[in-house]
């Protein structure tokens, strides 16, 4: 199968993309919620956005996880079903080939925990899941008991977390006095912890159409995910917890703690080896990187959103691959390109010299 060239990039700079593509020896990308958007799962600041409606402080930080667990899981449940029923699509598979043919000198740094990267067949070592993932989980206790499961793909994980079986009574828009209360002063806990957390820099963009558009993008390379068939945007969905202790997955270890998912949350710091593996691949005595890929991301979250700067340094140049062209941060137009659009048409058109076709690459990681 050969994708269409998607329409708005621009011959030259494609080509000149290329010749940098194909004498790189050392390549990094740096991936965020966009390029899952084409398999239906929503990004987290726009329109559709998890985010809107949503409290973030409630639902991704340990202190809103503190106060009503049952919100937080509920919402986490929801995402691993999205995640769950969601499929890799182009772009997930092209990275990963793309890993496999310039190994072990391409590496993915996903802030995405939805998994899609591994279903494509990601070489593991070159997947560096910065935010966690979805389907690993924790004891809250991480000192006294410890323990730690990775890939528990089990939907729901209590009865009580069967989301499905409420939708009918939770759909609908959410009222804003009818959200879960909190008590004030862990409200106002909450707001200075915001405030030192998200900075000035924090800025939930307003509706923009870049997260509809995906699904048009989709049908064009192969129809793989169904029209239509996006999944109804978290803020419609009311969350209102009730849930107590005992409705939670609970510690097999320790069998006094409820489980957590094993994801960063803001405040908190990444898996210390991650972040290290992250790091040494910008120490200043590794050899150049030649090319940085910027894919799907807001670039507003560190240390992240750093990354690219710091490719820079080694010499990288820049492509940001984003359906929004505004989110090309610190560009250099000189030696940046932008290619804007849905990152599953566009990559495997991007890296086609070095991957081929995916009727070569996508057999491989089917069976
Ligand atoms: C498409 C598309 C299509 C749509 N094709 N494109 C320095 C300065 C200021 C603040 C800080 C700093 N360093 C640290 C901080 C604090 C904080 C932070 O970054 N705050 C900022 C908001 C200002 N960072 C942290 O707290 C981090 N921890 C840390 O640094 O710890 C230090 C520490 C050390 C020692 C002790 C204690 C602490 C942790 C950050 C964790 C972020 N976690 C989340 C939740 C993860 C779990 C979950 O998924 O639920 O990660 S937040 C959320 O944002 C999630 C995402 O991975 C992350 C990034 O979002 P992303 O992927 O960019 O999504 P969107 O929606 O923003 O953008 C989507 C993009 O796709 C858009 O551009 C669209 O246009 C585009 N798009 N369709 C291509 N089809």
């Amino acid at each position: 199968m050969s994708l269409p060239t998607p329409p708005n990039i621009d011959p030259a700079k494609l080509a000149d993309f290329h010749n940098v593509l194909k004498q790189s020896k050392r390549i990094v990308a740096v991936l965020g919620a966009g390029i899952s958007a084409s398999s239906g799962l929503a990004t987290f600041r726009g329109t559709n956005g998890l985010w809107r409606g949503q409290d973030v402080m409630q639902v991704a930080t340990p202190a809103g996880f503190r106060h009503d667990p049952g919100l937080v899981w509920q919402f986490y449940s929801y995402r691993r079903r999205e995640a769950l029923k969601a499929q890799p699509n182009a772009a997930h598979y092209a990275l990963a080939e793309l890993a496999r043919r310039v190994a072990p000198g391409f590496v993915t740094l996903t802030q995405n925990v939805d998994n899609l990267s591994p279903r494509a067949g990601h070489p593991e070592a070159q997947l560096k899941q910065l935010h966690g993932n979805l389907f690993d989980l924790r004891c809250v206790d991480t000192v006294g008991c410890g323990y730690t499961e990775r890939g528990n793909y089990e939907n729901p994980l209590t009865p009580a977390l069967d989301t499905i079986k409420d939708e009918t009574l939770t759909l609908g828009h959410i009222d804003p006095d009818n959200r879960p209360k909190a008590n004030p002063i862990l409200l106002a806990g909450l707001a200075r912890k915001n405030a030192q957390i998200l900075g000035d820099k924090y800025d939930d963009k307003g509706p923009s159409a870049v997260d509809l558009a995906p699904l048009k993008a989709a049908a064009a390379v192969g129809g793989e995910q169904e029209l239509g068939a996006r999944p109804p945007p978290m803020s419609d969905i009311r969350l209102s917890s009730g849930l107590s202790k005992d409705d939670l997955p609970q510690c097999p270890k320790c069998q006094a703690n409820i489980l957590r998912p094993s994801v960063v949350w803001f405040g908190e710091a990444l898996a210390e080896s991650t972040a290290l593996e992250a790091d040494a691949l910008f120490a200043e005595d590794t050899e150049p990187i030649e090319l940085c890929l910027v894919i799907g991301t807001s670039s507003k979250v560190w240390p992240a959103a750093g990354y690219a700067e710091k490719a820079r340094k080694k010499g990288a140049r820049i492509a940001t691959i984003n359906m929004d062209a505004g989110d090309a941060k610190g560009l250099r137009p000189d030696q940046d390109w932008v290619f804007v659009g849905d990152a599953a048409a566009i990559l495997p058109e991007l890296l086609k010299p070095v991957i081929g076709d995916p009727g070569a690459w996508k057999k491989s990681t089917d069976s």
